[in-house]
């Protein structure tokens, strides 16, 4: 067959507005050229303005999908996004541990943008412990690298050793995504840390728009889709920040309040 695209596979939450979760993952995978499955573990009842109700899936249903992939797909790199409790976690553990999806970026969702949790805090021990040894990659926004290295970020030394104790944890690349508000309110500074101990800032314009929705789930998407087609890491992290930056700098008019952010800018232009 001469068609053949890169599978990625996204474990999330269904988000029911599309601005978010699992929908903001394929939207990405689609933009960056790679075809997308999904495992849904929760699905989410919300629009621009909140989240309204959320239930988790039954772990017997998360694993028949996973079998499901595993035994027709080729998979070649995964993420997850929401996961809800500890139950979920564990399952999905289990499931990726048995399977061969290749590199896992882990998106560790604690918090939406309305401030809706959508992890139990009884949970975090088990995403440390369980989940973060598993992730070639972990996307930690700030309010993340706050809650999973249990410290608060001042400066950029403190986010550099919150990166550093998370590494420690086992997660192997990690991109801790900066703040505006630590920052000088125009750019928007990440810090990666690579498996090689290599580390570098990444800086990009700060927008002040409210069309934000999924900029988390679509950065870890794009490392993913990037990852399944044989990008290298440092390359792959370079590529998926400035594909967010561009869909947030260039809003659609979705929805009156907290709208999702714009893949077709993003996927129009190219990246070196
Ligand atoms: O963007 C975080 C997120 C992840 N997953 C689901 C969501 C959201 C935010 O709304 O609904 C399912």
């Amino acid at each position: 067959m001469t068609n053949t695209y890169p599978q990625a596979l996204t474990i999330a939450g269904s988000d029911s507005d599309g601005s978010a979760g699992m929908q903001a993952d394929l939207h990405t995978f689609f933009a960056r050229g790679v075809y997308g499955a999904s495992v849904i573990t929760a699905c989410v009842a919300g629009n621009s303005y909140g989240i309204h109700a959320s239930v988790p899936l039954p772990t017997n249903f998360i694993d028949q999908e996973f079998q499901d992939l595993a035994a027709d797909y080729h998979i070649r790199a995964a993420k997850t996004g929401m996961l809800a409790d500890s139950e979920l976690i564990n399952d999905v553990v289990r499931n990726y541990q048995a399977a061969d999806f290749g590199p896992l970026v882990v998106d560790p969702v604690i918090m939406t943008k309305h401030g809706n949790q959508l992890l139990e805090e009884s949970a975090f021990e088990t995403l440390r412990k369980q989940l973060l040894p598993l992730a070639t990659v972990l996307t930690p926004n700030f309010y993340e690298v706050e809650k999973i290295a249990e410290t608060t970020i001042h400066t950029d030394a403190d986010m550099v050793a919150a990166a550093q104790k998370m590494q420690a944890m086992g997660a192997k690349n990690i991109i801790a995504k900066g703040s505006h508000a630590i920052a000088d309110q125009t750019t928007v500074r990440d810090f990666v840390l690579l498996e090689s101990g290599d580390s570098f800032w990444l800086s990009e314009p700060y927008h002040a728009t409210d069309r934000v929705n999924g900029t988390g789930d679509s950065l870890s998407a794009c490392i993913t889709a990037e990852l399944a087609k044989g990008t290298p890491m440092k390359q792959a992290i370079t590529i998926a920040k400035a594909f967010v930056n561009t869909a947030i700098g260039n809003p659609i008019d979705v929805a009156h309040k907290f709208g999702p952010i714009n893949h077709w800018a993003a996927q129009e232009r190219t990246y070196d």
